[in-house]
């Protein structure tokens, strides 16, 4: 296998955001569809939480870190994103892939709201055997805030460093960064500092488009291109096609 894919499917894709855990499964099973007659690729899932975990995170003020009060929220922030979880492997599992449901609260540890320790090992085992691994945003035990959240952007980013992952792609509910509603073919460092990127409007407690774009440009800086685009274009982004959406890149790159 020469390349590993990292897909990101945004909470807002799979998931009624202004709902409470409202699950879109006919969406869940087109893109299943469309992963399953391009089974050969090295994939790795990762989606976000949408209305099935950031509601819990900010009830519970995950993100404040843990106090006596808000300890309940771990279960409960989990539980919602591991439901969630939990259909995505389901909708891909019946469309036949071989996906398989890694939560990152079993094998990840944080200091401040960023990753101190993640195992990827199994992960690249199980690519090499065909196994599409599935993760997800999560909230994480934090060595000093006592947990806190973890978004599927931080995980894509830590994903494609540890593997290698050559082709990162995260696929949202708009087209790509817009600016005045029109698409950013490309951003690096130079180029978001001219851009007024608005937040998310709904309750996303990791920074919406903002935090994503953050993420990537670290990804950036290491030399890994990421693509955004709109969800309905996935088939071109695997294909390595024009998918009119952004990419990240590093100052001076393509
Ligand atoms: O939707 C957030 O992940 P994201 C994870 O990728 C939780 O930001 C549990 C809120």
């Amino acid at each position: 296998m020469t390349e590993t894919v990292i897909l990101k499917l945004g909470g807002s894709v799979i998931t009624d955001k202004s709902g409470e855990c409202a699950i879109d499964h006919a969406r869940l099973h087109e893109i299943a569809g469309q992963l399953a007659v391009r089974r050969g690729l090295g994939l790795v899932l990762v989606h976000g939480a949408g209305s099935c975990g950031h509601p819990e995170a900010r009830r519970y003020r995950i993100n404040d870190g843990l106090a006596s009060e808000n300890v309940p929220g771990v279960y409960h922030t989990h539980t919602a994103v591991s439901r969630l979880n939990a259909a995505v492997v389901d909708a891909l599992r019946d469309a036949g892939v071989e996906a398989i449901g890694i939560h990152p609260l079993d094998l990840a540890l944080a200091e401040d709201g960023r990753l101190a320790s993640f195992e990827t090992r199994h992960i690249a085992e199980m690519i090499g055997h065909g196994i599409v691994p599935v993760l997800h945003g999560d909230v994480v035990m934090d060595r000093l805030k006592g947990a806190c959240i973890v978004s599927g952007d931080q995980l894509v980013t830590r994903l494609a460093a540890d593997l290698g992952g050559r082709r990162v792609g995260l696929a949202t509910d708009v087209a790509g960064v817009l600016q005045n509603g029109a698409v950013v073919p490309r951003i690096d460092r130079d180029i978001v500092r001219r851009l007024d990127i608005g937040g998310s409007t709904n309750t996303d407690v990791t920074g919406g488009m903002q935090g994503k774009i953050a993420e990537l440009l670290a990804l950036a800086d290491a030399g890994i291109d990421s693509h955004i685009f709109h969800i309905s274009k996935i088939g071109r982004f695997l294909d390595g096609t024009e998918h009119g959406g952004t990419v990240v890149t590093r100052r001076g790159g393509p």
